[in-house]
């Protein structure tokens, strides 16, 4: 399964880890990077003094490639944009906006930035600032979301760049897998099967929760404050649309999640806290290893590709 992805990151297989908050610590990505993927350390809201603690630590598990997601939302996204530049790290990828601003110091260090779009017109925009690659994310994602489905998405970003497109949203198996390079992706990002891994750091009974998931279990908060996000049905959700519809201001939704991600993923408070979790988390129905992860994937996508 070699690809211009494969390639240009350095690594064996096309299969990346999504930067994901709170979860995409250094174990999680050194883990999915020793196996051959790419693994990413989410730097989302984090200070950046944090962000360059765990790229030390996952330095220390891994001397594969790794790289750091930067969440554009982040106060503090300067600072870290500057922190993966001095820690040497050789790939970023960022999500929720436009890291056009960044773009220069980057090219310069020979980092390689895969920005993640959710429409094609952000793909093209960022193949003329000099990306290297996108993420195209679907809205069948967990976290913050875009409108267009990876199905949609996908074929419509790969026919308008000519920098190597990575198929992100709906995708856990090596059926999964091949249906993107039959789109014409070069590699996958996936993030809820890896939220379910034996090395991922997330509580388990949030990982319990998506391993009982069915197919209709995800909805999405935050259509009417600009930031829609998608995450398990629970007690939370269930408050948090009902202020939705009443017509609740920004400042009151933002009370209710208030630190909920850091609650779910830590505490394992599935009833308040906030699971962000794709559509695909009824697919995912065991707590794998990185590594029985993507030879399983591997083994299952070539097969169907015939490679
Ligand atoms: O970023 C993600 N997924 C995330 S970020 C996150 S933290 C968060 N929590 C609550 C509210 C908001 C964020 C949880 N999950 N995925 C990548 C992604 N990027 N999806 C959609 C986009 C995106 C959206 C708008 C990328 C660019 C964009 O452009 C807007 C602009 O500036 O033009």
């Amino acid at each position: 399964m070699k690809t211009r992805v494969t390639e240009l990151l350095g690594i064996e297989y096309p299969i990346i880890q999504g930067g994901m908050a709170w979860v995409a610590e250094h174990q999680l990505a050194a883990a999915v990077s020793n196996a051959g993927g790419l693994g990413l350390i989410g730097a989302a809201s984090a200070p950046a003094d944090v962000v360059r603690e765990e790229i030390r630590k996952c330095k220390a598990l891994t001397d594969k490639p790794f790289g750091v997601n930067i969440m554009l939302l982040n106060p503090n996204a300067d600072d870290v944009a500057r922190i993966v530049v001095e820690e040497g790290v050789k790939v970023v990828t960022t999500g929720a906006g436009n890291p056009g601003k960044y773009m220069e110091m980057w090219k310069a260090a020979g980092v390689k930035v895969i920005p993640v779009v959710a429409s094609v017109a952000m793909a093209k925009m960022m193949e003329r600032a000099g990306a290297d690659a996108v993420v195209a994310e679907g809205m069948e994602s967990g976290g913050h979301i875009g409108v267009t489905t990876t199905f949609s998405l996908v074929p419509q970003v790969v026919d308008a760049v000519s920098i190597p497109v990575i198929a992100a949203g709906g995708i856990a198996d090596g059926r999964g897998v091949a249906a993107a390079f039959m789109l014409g992706a070069e590699a996958v990002q996936m993030g809820t099967r890896f939220v379910a891994a034996k090395e991922s750091i997330v509580h388990s009974n949030y990982k319990e929760k998506i391993i009982k998931a069915k197919d209709i279990d995800s909805t999405i908060t935050g259509t009417t404050t600009g930031h829609p996000v998608r995450c398990l049905r629970n007690k939370m959700t269930k408050e948090y649309l009902r202020l939705e519809k009443e017509g609740a201001d920004f400042m009151e939704l933002e009370q209710l999640t208030l630190g909920s991600l850091r609650k779910a993923v830590i505490e394992g408070d599935v009833v308040n806290g906030t699971l962000m979790a794709g559509q695909i988390a009824g697919l995912v129905k065991s707590e794998d290893s990185c590594e029985d992860i993507i030879q399983e994937l591997v083994r299952d996508a070539s097969k169907i590709l015939k490679l």
